[in-house]
């Protein structure tokens, strides 16, 4: 059956089912657009921008320092879904759960990890968020509720579905966000926790950030679907499409979640369309899609439509916004600077946070 024809009976709410081709303008605001402009006011855009350039100024000091042999291991970076991290992270409260996958740089810094933490984990230093033991796959924080980077596709997602169980049971009223790829929804491991999310009506969000691609094969080739959102369908559960490159979308949609699911739990699944203008990991050339698919991406990147809007409706100026990105720039070359000069675990950590303490 035509996926047009599943969805007419579908519970699902739907927003649009493509990204926009054209980037933001002031006359092509949505209304949608325009109210979470609103909401959000100029300071709380700016900072938001400044969020999306600082991971991107991040990803892309880490590229070099692996080619300089500072880092090792995997590499995966989050260049092009800046605008689902910041903008979806921008609506929770500071409570709530995140976990996500080993493509965790950009969602720890949109917490609000400190990039000196994040990079010096990248380095293997002991000052690293998990003491130079995990690497980039596993950025984990007590303080910011982040459940961790996690290297097993779809392992992420039980631990999330726990996390929103707990969030139900002590009854404060919060939320529990679970990041997965395309690819993770695949695995048997989402299934069996949106079943149970559904059931038990746990305030678990379920973001898949579908960036088209699992390692080198399309989603067209790995799913039965390529509207993530009738996935959700089988588990009574509503289902949402939102243009995960433009950032106050992404913010609207999930103020919209967790607003309502405070008070009624009851679990979601969000399908951000993304794109990783990256390879995989570090060590793939992405030879598999044409150069022409990745710049049409490129033409709404999540951080230049943010930018030109904010210049177009004059809530800044070239000039401000510069000092803005060289502001960034420099928290992250302090942060290269604080990963250098801190020092290695010692040899007594060997055995030490292997199981509890
Ligand atoms: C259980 C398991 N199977 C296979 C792999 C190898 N693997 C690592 S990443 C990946 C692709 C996942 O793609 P997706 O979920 O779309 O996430 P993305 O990398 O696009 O963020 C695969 C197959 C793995 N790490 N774990
Ligand atoms: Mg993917």
């Amino acid at each position: 059956m035509a996926e047009s024809a599943l969805k007419k009976d579908a519970q699902t709410v739907y927003r649009g089912p493509e990204r926009r081709k054209q980037p933001i303008t002031v006359t092509t605001l949505s209304p949608r657009e325009s109210q979470t402009l609103e909401v959000l006011g100029r300071e709380k855009t700016i900072k938001m921008f400044r969020q999306m350039y600082l991971i991107r100024n991040f990803e892309q000091r880490c590229e070099q320092a692996y080619q300089q042999r500072k880092i090792g291991g995997f590499l995966h970076l989050y260049v092009g879904q800046e605008g689902v991290g910041v903008g979806m992270l921008g609506a929770i409260a500071s409570d709530d759960y995140v976990v996500t996958s080993y493509r965790d740089h950009g969602i720890a810094l949109a917490l609000g990890i400190s990039p000196n933490a994040l990079m010096a984990e990248l380095f293997g230093k002991v000052t690293g968020v998990s003491r130079g033991k995990g690497g980039s796959m596993h950025f984990y924080s007590k303080e910011k509720n982040l459940l961790g980077g996690h290297g097993i596709v779809g392992g992420q997602i039980p631990i999330g579905l726990g996390a929103a169980f707990t969030a139900k049971y002590r009854q404060q009223g919060q939320v529990s966000l679970v990041f997965f790829g395309d690819g993770a929804m695949q695995q048997g491991s989402f299934h069996e926790a949106a079943n149970m999310a559904s059931l038990w009506n746990l305030p678990a969000i379920f973001v898949v950030e579908n960036n088209q691609y699992g390692m080198g094969t399309s989603v067209q080739r790995a799913s039965s679907v390529t509207d993530m959102t009738l996935k959700a369908q089988g588990y009574n559960m509503e289902g949402v499409q939102v243009d995960g490159m433009n950032m106050l979308e992404c913010y609207a949609v999930m103020k919209e979640a967790v607003d309502s699911r405070r008070k009624n739990p009851r679990p979601l699944l969000i399908e951000a369309k993304t794109y990783r203008y990256r390879g995989h990991s570090i060590s793939d050339p992405a030879t598999y899609r044409r150069k022409d698919e990745v710049e049409n991406y490129q033409r709404v990147d999540p951080i230049k439509q943010i930018r030109d809007l904010m210049i177009e409706m004059k809530w800044s100026n070239e000039e401000d916004l510069k000092e803005v990105e060289k502001d960034a720039r420099r928290e992250i070359s302090e942060a290269v600077a604080f990963a250098d000069e801190s020092p290695e675990p010692d040899i007594s950590e060997r055995d030490r946070h292997v199981f509890s303490d």
